[in-house]
């Protein structure tokens, strides 16, 4: 196994001579594992890791020319939707537009954005974006495409592969998948972008421990069988919801009723494990519903092995506000599900039992 090289500096042979590190801000034996492993997994000449999936976008949008234009998918996790317009507004100009519609896209990138930002499938909506389409038409107009891949993970789907220039995930999901680590990373085989990047993440420091680089690594050797099984369990509970007379409608790739479900099979080589549904009733009934689960945790986050279950309107898309919320579909009575891998009727029958504690309410 790769060793923790729990050290934050080098001995050097003589003055400026070192043997290859030097600091571990800006590199470390453990982390560069890693980074080897991720470039791997995405078909990508080189990998950064950095602190959290948020300070590697950080880096990516430091790295524009100030007073860039970024089009940016209208429905984005939130925190992404809040460093974009609470800390990048200032530097560059962002547009949101809904990136399944192509037509809006290429009107989008006649305006000349530096870079246009695409999350697919998208948090919590699960809309899926045409990425190949996409990048055919912003080479065409020489805009960079950067994808946020999180959902997918490398398993199910490379961007690079399809067009993209970078690829972005925060490892704090599948990637490492046991709800322990918080971290992100960006994948390119673009070297000057890689240069921009790696000199900044040098200059400005979010870089990750050496230990949750070697717990990641870990995390990595069951990315497969992890996903298989996420989806395996997600196809067959969004089925079930979907025949449940307590559901308003279900939202999985997987399912044939998904609006992009064509693109999703094109792009994807599975669906992923997170669904998202519209429960009967409003917030009274999803905070019930939301209170009764047992086996599902209530709490943010996605991409472990353990079930988790959350309310975006309240917990993870607080942050994009109410009037934008609504315009997207992030209504009081959608709950969205990352779907882990325990028995999946044990999970099936948590569900079903918060479902008849609603009715007990009526
Ligand atoms: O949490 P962090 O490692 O900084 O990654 C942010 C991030 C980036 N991209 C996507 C698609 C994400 O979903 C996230 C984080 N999301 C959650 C914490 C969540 O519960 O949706």
């Amino acid at each position: 196994m790769p060793p923790i090289f729990q050290t934050s500096t080098y001995v050097q042979k003589s003055p400026g001579k070192h043997l290859g590190y030097e600091y571990s801000r800006s590199h470390n034996p453990t982390r560069t594992r890693l980074e080897t492993n991720l470039a791997a997994l995405e078909n990508a000449k080189y990998a950064l890791v950095t602190a959290s999936g948020l300070s590697c976008m950080s880096l990516i949008m430091h790295s524009l020319p100030k007073g860039s234009k970024v089009v940016c998918g209208d429905d984005v996790y939130g925190g992404t939707y809040r460093l974009f317009t609470t800390v990048f507004n200032d530097l560059h100009e962002f547009n949101f537009i809904n990136t399944t519609d192509l037509k809006s896209v290429e009107a989008a990138l006649k305006e000349k954005p530096a870079v246009i930002w695409l999350e697919t499938p998208t948090n919590p909506m699960l809309k899926v974006s045409d990425i190949q389409k996409i990048a055919q038409m912003a080479k065409r107009y020489k805009v960079k495409v950067c994808v946020d891949n999180t959902f997918m993970s490398p398993y199910f789907q490379n961007p690079l592969n399809l067009g993209a220039d970078v690829v972005v995930h925060s490892l704090t999901k599948y990637i490492n998948g046991h709800s322990d680590v918080v971290g992100g990373c960006m994948m390119t085989s673009n070297k000057s972008i890689y240069n921009k990047v790696s000199t900044l993440q040098n200059s400005m420091g979010p870089t990750q421990s050496p230990f949750d680089s070697w717990l990641v690594l870990r995390g990595i050797k069951t990315l497969a069988i992890r996903m298989e099984a996420h989806q395996k369990a997600a196809l067959k509970i969004s089925k079930w919801l979907e025949s449940h007379p307590q559901v308003e409608s279900v939202i999985y790739p997987g399912l044939k009723s998904h609006p992009q479900h064509r693109i999703a099979k094109k792009q994807m080589s599975g669906f992923g494990g997170m669904i998202t549904f519209f429960l009967k009733g409003g917030l009274r009934e999803s905070k019930r519903f939301l209170e009764q689960v047992d086996l599902f945790a209530l709490a943010e986050s996605l991409g472990g092995v353990e079930s988790l279950i959350e309310h975006p309107a309240i917990m993870t898309h607080a942050s994009v506000p109410k009037k934008i919320r609504e315009e997207i579909g992030i209504q009081d009575n959608l709950i969205r599900l990352s779907v882990g891998i325990e028995n999946v009727n044990d999970l099936i029958t948590d569900l079903d039992f918060a479902f008849k504690s609603l009715k007990k309410i009526k």
